[in-house]
């Protein structure tokens, strides 16, 4: 028989272990697609992804780049328990009959040596073409190689990595001399990416760039991540959609059984989701 303490133990244990997703409360999909995810960085919300992997099932996942930040972890290592459980989901995932695809994006660049191999049944590939159940043809890529600042030079966007790091500590700073204050909490960072990028025209210029090469290619549209902006619209024509993030947005795109293409976020898919709004912490794209 087993010892009283022991046995007590067990049971706490039950006890204190999160509660599973109710398989009632599962969504499904035709496909999911998440992209930047920054793991490896203080940035990801990690918890948030993990409900929100924890409570979606599709035949498709695809993870459209920056899934691990490289560049991040060569600078600091930051790799906690909820890192290695979404990994672990993911690996789980594919095992149970998900169809799993892994596009390397700038982040995860070290990851483009494996390209067309496969690994614990993950398929990494450089980009690909996604049909959709009602027919459309969408390339699915992470789309770095038509960000202006990247393609050009890349020792530029290794600089604005350290600013950005370099930022986050004056952000912290600031935030806590707002608190004591007894004022809000203010983002410098979105702030400075607003301003510095120049967004709005950075930003339609790389929806342009997409959909343009969509078009080339005689497909209906694009599917891509990278610039940590959530979107789908009409372009002349091509679909541009962009699945965002889970350090800013947290969404996904998915498609419906008749394959109809929508954005959600954690928030329509996690049921006990609390209200409280997670504390963002930039990420460079
Ligand atoms: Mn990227």
């Amino acid at each position: 028989m087993m010892p009283a303490d022991q046995f007590l133990d067990k049971k706490m244990q039950k006890l204190l272990k999160p509660s599973k997703t109710p398989k009632k409360d599962i969504k499904h999909f035709r496909t999911i697609w998440i992209s930047d995810l920054h793991l490896g960085t203080p940035g990801c919300q990690a918890k948030r992804l993990l409900e929100f992997l924890k409570s979606t099932e599709s035949e498709t996942l695809y993870l459209v780049g920056d899934i691990i930040d490289g560049w991040q972890l060569k600078r600091r290592w930051y790799w906690d328990q909820t890192h290695n459980n979404i990994v672990q989901t993911v690996l789980k995932k594919a095992k149970k009959g998900t169809n799993v695809i892994f596009v390397p994006g700038n982040h995860d660049e070290a990851a483009r040596q494996f390209i067309e191999l496969d690994f614990g049944g993950i398929q990494v590939r450089d980009e690909l073409i996604h049909t959709t159940a009602n027919g459309k043809r969408m390339l699915v890529l992470h789309g770095d190689r038509f960000d202006g600042v990247i393609a050009c030079a890349k020792w530029l966007a290794y600089l604005g990595d350290s600013m950005y790091t370099v930022i986050l500590k004056i952000n912290q700073v600031f935030n806590q001399w707002r608190a004591r204050a007894g004022l809000p909490y203010w983002s410098l960072s979105q702030y400075l990416k607003l301003k510095v990028k120049n967004a709005v025209s950075y930003i339609t210029k790389f929806e342009d760039a997409l959909a343009d090469e969509a078009r080339k290619r005689g497909l209906d549209g694009v599917i891509c991540g990278h610039i940590h902006k959530p979107e789908i619209r009409d372009i002349d024509g091509i679909i541009y959609c962009n699945d965002g993030d889970w350090v800013e947005s947290l969404s996904a795109l998915i498609e419906e059984a008749d394959g109809e293409l929508r954005l959600i976020t954690w928030h329509d898919v996690v049921p006990y989701a609390q209200a409280v709004e997670p504390q963002h912490i930039a990420v460079p794209v």
